[in-house]
């Protein structure tokens, strides 16, 4: 009697102990989290990043950071879809969202938006990511404000600048001339040429200044070509705005000078289309004259339309 009395009290203890242990209750107030760090940017990339695709990255385009700063805003391709990626360090994540704003209306086109929580590796870096088409505007800054609040209920904000590519403008000049449409005459008394381009808007987008020059009477191109049939591109100068090239005409002749400029991920854009000719008195007769002025008229109007 008294040996099963003793195994019973054996019995209730094991089945006691084993209530207590596996309590779904008293396991969920066991841990008590004190957190009272709001969550922190990467310090391995404090900014937020565009990429075309975080998870499929195309290979021709890469990712921009937006940096912090309204004064140098990441640049944006537009037109282009894009992947918002947000990089934290926080130990109990909870939920982040995004507002962009334009800022040259002002107007807000994506407001307090949920960005899904892509992934948390250890011990605490969290990425957090909204899909985005960027607007097809060109030369337009948004202001993008996240905000990342954690489970204890500390939040943190910041707002990042982008911009979008494109809205080029500027200028070409031959051996000091500025071509435009109020130029009479460019003579030129050589067949080597300093050609320059000064962009007066959006240099930071221009991605590369094509000159290349063709033989008005056999078609063929006898410069901004190398020996490959590779475009050989101006060299940027370290202002940032200027692009230089030297070129000299292979002999005497008329030919036809184009200036293109391509801004990254917009279209690209002809601001010189020029007839020039060595060897005779008049270089450029009034017919080209009149050709130039349409084309600085046309490329005005071209620019500002695809600004409007
Ligand atoms: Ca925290």
């Amino acid at each position: 009697m008294a040996r099963a009395v003793t195994w019973l009290a054996v019995c209730l203890i094991v089945v006691g102990a084993l209530m207590v242990a596996y309590n779904p209750l008293l396991s969920r107030y066991a841990t008590i989290i004190a957190d009272t760090t709001p969550p922190q940017p990467s310090s391995a990339n404090t900014l937020l990043v565009c990429y075309p695709s975080f998870d499929n990255p195309d290979p021709n385009l890469a990712a921009t950071s937006l940096p912090t700063s309204s004064t140098s805003p990441g640049l944006l391709y537009p037109g282009k879809s894009c992947e918002l990626v947000l990089i934290v360090y926080e130990d109990n994540p909870d939920v982040a969202t995004i507002t962009i704003v334009d800022q040259s209306s002002g107007s807000t086109i994506v407001s307090s938006a949920s960005m899904r929580l892509h992934s948390q590796t250890s011990p605490n870096i969290v990425r957090y990511a909204y899909g985005w088409t960027v607007p097809s505007s060109l030369s337009k800054v948004y202001a993008f404000t996240v905000l990342v609040k954690d489970v204890a209920g500390n939040s943190a904000t910041w707002t990042y600048y982008g911009q979008t590519s494109g809205g080029v403008q500027g200028y070409f000049t031959i051996n000091g001339v500025k071509v435009q449409s109020t130029s009479d005459v460019i003579v030129l008394k050589t067949r080597s040429l300093a050609v320059e381009f000064y962009a007066t808007s959006g240099a930071s987008s221009i991605q590369y200044v094509h000159v290349t020059i063709k033989d008005q009477k056999t078609g063929t191109y006898v410069g901004g070509f190398d020996q490959y049939g590779q475009p050989v591109y101006m060299t940027k100068a370290s202002s940032g705005d200027k692009w230089t090239q030297s070129i000299t005409l292979p002999y005497d002749g008329k030919f036809i000078i184009t200036g293109t400029v391509y801004p990254i991920g917009a279209s690209s854009v002809t601001l010189m289309s020029l007839a020039v000719s060595t060897g005779a008195e008049f270089p450029i007769d009034p017919l080209t004259v009149a050709g130039v002025a349409l084309i600085a008229v046309g490329a005005i109007v071209f620019v500002k339309t695809r600004e409007d």
